[in-house]
């Protein structure tokens, strides 16, 4: 990784706002891809995941950490980073953090990637109920549905969402996506929903198969 890449890691894992902020803006002005600088915040955000794990970090690194990601997200939408395309007619997609999970940072630039892809995103938010993404999908007509999952003690929601889908009559009828880092193969099997990723671009590839 080039010494410039490393340094944004780190600044973010050391919770260095301002020096984190001004590496992102030097590396989109140097023509980096504004997904590599969220894949490089992504990163340090892990290590401080990882730190707080090791009771090196406090929760108020946590929330630091995801201030300065604020920031960083702030500023590639002022570059004009992801333009949103008008998306009246797009394909309509549910996407939310499941019952018990109040983490929004990755569903935030999954939504903000796919209104950018001409997607019409109804965003349902954190801590979002099983009934709640079911009369979503209804109300929409959406025929896929998006979880960002960031905490295991939320499994039990997915699960119980994709049974509500089951229980409704609906579940051949959507496209069930799974993202976050918590998410997984295991996760996705167990669940029975249709794919799983850690990476926001994803949920646009699986919806684009869907429409094959
Ligand atoms: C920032 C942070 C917080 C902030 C969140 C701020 C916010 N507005 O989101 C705050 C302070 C609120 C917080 C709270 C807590 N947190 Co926290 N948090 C984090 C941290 C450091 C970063 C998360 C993050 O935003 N990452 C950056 C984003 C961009 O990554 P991402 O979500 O994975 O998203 C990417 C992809 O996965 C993908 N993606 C995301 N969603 C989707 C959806 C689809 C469909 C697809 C295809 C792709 C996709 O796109 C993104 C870009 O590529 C993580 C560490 C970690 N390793 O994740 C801990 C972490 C998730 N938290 C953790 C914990 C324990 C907590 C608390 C319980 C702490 C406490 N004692 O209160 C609470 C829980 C609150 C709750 N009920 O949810 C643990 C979870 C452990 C576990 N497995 O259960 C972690 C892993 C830290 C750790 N190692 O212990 N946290």
């Amino acid at each position: 990784m080039p010494a410039a890449e490393e340094r944004l890691v780190r600044a973010v894992a050391d919770l260095e706002e301002e020096r984190a902020l001004g590496l992102a803006a030097r590396l989109l002005r140097e023509g980096r891809e504004p997904l590599r600088v969220v894949e490089l915040c992504r990163r340090g955000l892990q290590e401080v995941g990882e730190r707080y794990r090791r009771r090196e970090y406090y929760l108020s690194a946590l929330i630091m950490s995801g201030e300065i990601f604020r920031g960083i997200m702030t500023l590639l939408e002022e570059e004009g980073a992801f333009p949103a395309r008008s998306a009246e007619e797009g394909e309509a997609v549910v996407l939310g953090a499941p019952l018990g999970d109040v983490h929004d940072i990755g569903k935030d630039i999954v939504a903000m990637l796919l209104r950018c892809h001409g997607y019409r995103v109804l965003d349902l938010g954190v801590n979002v109920a099983p009934r709640r993404f079911l009369d979503a999908l209804e109300e929409s007509g959406a025929r896929a549905l998006g979880m960002s999952v960031l905490i295991t003690p939320a499994y039990e929601s997915v699960v119980e969402t994709v049974r509500e889908l089951e229980r409704s009559g609906v579940r051949s009828e959507v496209l069930v996506m799974l993202g976050g880092g918590a998410a997984s193969r295991r996760l996705c099997e167990h669940a029975g929903a249709d794919a799983w990723s850690n990476d926001a671009m994803d949920a646009i590839r699986f919806l684009e198969g869907m429409k094959g």
